[in-house]
């Protein structure tokens, strides 16, 4: 049978996290069509090469324009920054190649729209790597609020907080660079927290927010390292141009009210992405640090009896998990890595639509656009007006 053969752009954070699901993907799941690691792709032949090794792919490119191109690649991951994004999707595109892109898709709604028309004029799978969505206990909520149990949804309340650039000596790395990553925490995090509150919700109509940022200076370093680095105490200093942090109200379409945080300034939240909803019957809420857990209140149990239950999301019943160990065996981080690239292999091969596409990416990029002209003006702004 034909594989799918993978070419991947980029080998840290991100690249590490879709090689590993890529190698454990056929030993646990059954797709329909073989997987294969093909090519690595980075700037730096050296490093690519010894990532190439680590990371099991069978041979190196250094340009990606070759790559796109390539007779022996059937699918094109992109997990390099985003500013990359639009030209390689395209170019994959229209090379007929099936394309994953990392989040958020591009760097402004504009360019995400064209990667969206290069894509579905191609006919290839697209998909965006909105991960969170493929923890079981997110798929677990999404199942329950179709199944109607918990009715019609006033509230969703979502946060993503980090910490890591506290210290106004971490140097401006490519995530605090406006023209490498778009926007800081709104981007970055609550890019997460947006597609599942419309996974969960629906679509949002309207926004109104707040972006600040706190360290407005930062020391630049030679090379741009990702989620860590220390500049000597001489490095010159240059201006940041994203976001520390974002908040916003929204109101979806269906009426429902949404609220909604990220930043990386919250001293002892690591990786702390939450979401609640609540509706007439009853409500749900999942945080991601305790990943194989959901909450649930249902206000139709009997009286006397009702109460919060924590559903343990790690038994054959629950979303992809009889794809892994006996129950109660939980699983983490890399695993939601494996089952959102389970659906790309999946749909590509059986020419379905892929969940979250790229259309998602747009709907996201629109209302995270929508926050940040919202925050200049200081006023509620339509989705639509994106
Ligand atoms: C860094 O802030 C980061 O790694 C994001 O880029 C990811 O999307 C998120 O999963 C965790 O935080």
């Amino acid at each position: 049978m034909k594989p799918m053969r993978f070419g991947l752009i980029g080998y840290k954070f991100m690249g590490k996290a879709h090689s590993n699901a890529l190698a454990r993907l056929p030993m646990f799941f059954e797709t329909d069509v073989p997987v294969e690691r093909a090519v690595l792709c980075g700037r730096d032949a050296v490093w690519v090469k010894q990532a190439s090794e680590t990371l099991g792919f069978k041979e190196i490119e250094t340009d990606w324009k070759k790559l796109v191109t390539r007779d022996d690649v059937d699918a094109i991951d992109i997990t390099a920054p985003s500013n990359v994004h639009r030209d390689i999707a395209i170019a994959a595109a229209q090379a007929g190649k099936h394309v994953f892109c990392e989040k958020p898709l591009a760097l402004t709604t504009a360019d995400a729209r064209l990667m969206q028309e290069a894509a579905e004029k191609a006919g290839v799978a697209n998909q965006i790597g909105f991960n969170y969505r493929f923890a079981p206990a997110l798929a677990l909520a999404k199942k329950l609020i179709d199944d109607g149990k918990i009715g019609k949804i006033f509230h969703c309340r979502g946060s993503f907080l980090q910490d890591w650039i506290i210290d106004p000596d971490f140097p401006k790395v490519w995530r605090l660079d406006k023209t490498v990553c778009g926007s800081g925490a709104l981007g970055d995090l609550c890019a997460h927290v947006i597609d599942a509150a419309r996974y969960l919700v629906g679509d949002i109509a309207e926004v109104v927010g707040s972006l600040t940022t706190f360290v407005k200076e930062r020391p630049v370093v030679e090379r741009m390292a990702g989620l860590s680095g220390k500049a000597s105490a001489d490095a010159p200093r240059a201006k940041v141009d994203v976001d520390d942090a974002s908040s916003f109200i929204a109101r979806f379409e269906n009426g429902a009210m949404g609220l909604f945080e990220a930043t990386r300034f919250a001293q002892g939240h690591k990786n702390d992405m939450r979401i609640e909803v609540n509706g007439e019957k009853g409500s749900l809420k999942f945080e991601f640090e305790r990943m194989n857990e959901l909450w649930y209140f249902s206000a139709e149990d009997e009286p006397g009896e009702q109460g919060w239950r924590m559903i343990q999301v790690s038994e054959g019943v629950h979303p992809y998990w009889d794809k892994w160990w006996p129950a109660g065996h939980v699983i983490g981080f890399p695993e939601t890595f494996v089952h959102e690239l389970y659906e790309f292999v999946q749909c590509a091969s059986q020419g379905r639509p892929c969940a979250p596409n790229f259309a998602d990416g747009v709907a996201v990029a629109q209302i995270m656009d929508a926050v940040e002209l919202s925050s200049q003006r200081c006023a509620w702004v339509d989705v639509g007006e994106i």
